[in-house]
């Protein structure tokens, strides 16, 4: 039985993020090959990651899906090859995730919340491992169009307290459970800092927040570029310190290092 996931992942902890996909904007493809991917990870880990979340998916706004044999076509060796390591699977399916998980994965992130696949909460449950649900307006392919709500945190915050009681009632411990509002996924610049600025009310549902801002447009867009499809190092980390300093447990980031040891002198001022 694993422990509760907050003791697992005390605050502030890093997710490395190790996209085996030949079309992302934020590190460029640069890991599409499995031995490269595999180099990355074993980096992140040994600079202070927690976890690596392994994804042969992209979910970058303008992104098509790919099917199951092609995500495990490009997960698995690196999968393999990462074994006894801790790791998360970036998917939305059942089949990939259950595969990653015989493959010593802990924790699968869903980026569609337990939407995309009707036989995942099943996996999942089944096997006992973490798992985080993250919110998104819309779908990759079109969610930047006109991303639009009334109120985005009390939408956001409703949306993921209906799926933390959906992905209860399918069988999986609220206690390993994570939740995310999903910065960039269907959101404008200022709905993801608005989300970060009102991060209590997202940790009010009493489940660890995952935030991940690292090197994503908004920053780039905040700094002057409106065509900015990525953002700065330091944009990334800034972001990631001052998310932790509202209640974020889990940082996703690409730069593991920088984040590691900003994180470790935020928290020695804030203790
Ligand atoms: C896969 N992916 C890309 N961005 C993400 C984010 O912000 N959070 C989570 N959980 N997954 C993400």
């Amino acid at each position: 039985m694993r422990q509760a996931i907050e003791r697992r992942f005390p605050r502030p902890s890093v997710m490395g993020v190790v996209n085996v996909t030949p079309d992302s904007f934020s590190d460029g493809g640069v890991n599409f090959d499995p031995d490269d991917a595999v180099a990355s990870a074993r980096r992140m880990l040994a600079d202070g990651a927690a976890i690596v979340d392994v994804g042969g998916e992209s979910t970058r706004p303008g992104a098509e899906g790919v099917s199951a044999e092609e995500e495990l076509r490009r997960v698995v060796p690196v999968l393999e090859q990462l074994a006894g390591m801790p790791v998360s699977i970036d998917t939305s399916k059942a089949e990939v995730a259950r595969r990653a998980l015989q493959l010593g994965a802990e924790l699968v992130n869903d980026v569609t919340a337990l939407r995309g696949d009707p036989a995942l909460a099943e996996v999942v449950a089944e096997s006992g491992a973490y798992l985080c649900l993250m919110h998104m307006q819309g779908e990759p392919r079109t969610m930047q169009a006109d991303p639009r709500y009334d109120d985005v945190v009390s939408e956001v915050a409703a949306f993921l307290e209906e799926r933390l009681r959906a992905a209860v009632a399918a069988g999986i411990a609220e206690e390993r459970i994570c939740l995310d509002p999903g910065i960039g996924f269907g959101k404008t610049v200022e709905h993801n800092f608005e989300l970060v600025r009102r991060l209590d009310e997202l940790t009010a549902l009493g489940r660890p927040v995952v935030i991940g801002f690292s090197r994503k447009s908004s920053l780039g867009k905040l700094l002057g570029d409106p065509q900015a499809t990525t953002g700065s190092v330091a944009a990334s980390v800034g972001a990631a310190v001052a998310a932790y300093e509202r209640g974020a447990t889990i940082l996703r980031v690409h730069d593991v290092r920088e984040h590691v040891e900003a994180l470790a002198a935020a928290q020695a001022v804030l203790a």
